[in-house]
């Protein structure tokens, strides 16, 4: 198989437990992480098990013994007070890199979000190359990932994709999602172009299905040779577009956030 062992994190999360289903042909072994893995049950062949809390850099140091690549799923994924963002996604995406640097690791594919450039409006396009404009905490943390991850392939030369996720789920939840939505096969597919492209430098690619009026120009990661399979329009029936144009204070479908905008410290 290409890889000896993948590391992945967050595997008892929602995409994590899509992704155990998907990932096994790469590597030798697939190590499944997370901070709770009960509902992970028992490793099945050519899978390890680690109970992992992010924010403990010794724990997640010992966990990256051997590993090749890794997929860095693990973490608060809305948002919350900033000291819990901080320990499980600052602190502990800082713990992987600095692992990721004492074990050799190659590459790593860090699960960003939209929400790192959530304050664009839904009439913005944006590529890559747009100052980022998180619209939470959480996207705070997501900016400092995909920063982090930066100065390490600058410094050192790892290679990071990162994947600013819009709505990865089995079908849009809203209409926003119609926008958003990020097929768990083109997920799939777009972490298989991002570990096996011949070069990644740092990369930042938006992780969308082929959705009708796209927000995001994914010109920059071309070299990474993904292309979307899916759509949202098959979903059309469950989201009609009105036509209508958004009141001018719904912040929710002003902003490319949408709802993570009325986390705001002014909403409390
Ligand atoms: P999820 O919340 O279902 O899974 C995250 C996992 O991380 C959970 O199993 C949780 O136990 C684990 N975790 C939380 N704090 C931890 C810590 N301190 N140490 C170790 N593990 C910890 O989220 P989901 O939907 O599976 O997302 C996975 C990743 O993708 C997240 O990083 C999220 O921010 C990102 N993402 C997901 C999107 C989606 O549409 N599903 C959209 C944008 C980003
Ligand atoms: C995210 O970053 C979240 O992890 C996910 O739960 C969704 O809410 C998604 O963004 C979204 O913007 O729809």
């Amino acid at each position: 198989k290409p890889f000896k062992r993948i590391l992945l994190t967050g595997a008892a999360g929602g995409l994590g437990r899509v992704l155990r289903e998907r990932i096994g042909a790469w590597a030798d072994v697939v190590r499944l992480s997370d901070i709770g893995i009960d509902a992970l049950g028992a490793a099945r062949a050519s899978e390890e098990i680690v109970a992992c809390d992010l924010a403990d850099k010794a724990a997640v140091l010992a966990m990256m013994d051997g590993v090749d690549v890794v997929l860095h799923f693990g973490g608060l994924s809305t948002e919350y007070a900033f000291d819990d963002i901080m320990q499980a996604n600052i602190l502990g995406t800082a713990n992987v890199y600095e692992a990721v640097h004492k074990c050799a690791v190659k590459r790593v594919v860090f699960a960003s979000s939209n929400h790192a450039v959530g304050f664009y409006r839904t009439t913005d396009v944006i590529d890559a190359d747009a100052p980022t404009r998180p619209d939470t905490f959480y996207g705070v943390s997501k900016c400092f990932g995909e920063s982090l991850s930066r100065y390490y392939y600058d410094r050192l030369g790892i290679e990071t994709v990162c994947v600013r996720i819009g709505s990865s789920f089995p079908e849009p939840r809203n209409r926003r999602m119609m926008t958003t939505y990020f097929s768990y096969d083109d997920l799939v597919e777009l972490l298989r172009c991002s570990l096996f492209a011949p070069r990644v430098g740092h990369t930042i690619v938006f992780g969308q299905s082929d959705n009708a009026g796209s927000w995001w120009d994914n010109t920059k990661a071309a070299h990474l040779g993904f292309k979307a399979k899916d759509s949202s329009s098959k979903f059309a029936h469950l989201f009609p577009a009105s036509g209508e144009y958004p009141a001018v204070d719904d912040v929710a479908a002003i902003y490319q956030g949408g709802a993570f905008l009325l986390n705001g410290p002014q909403y409390k």
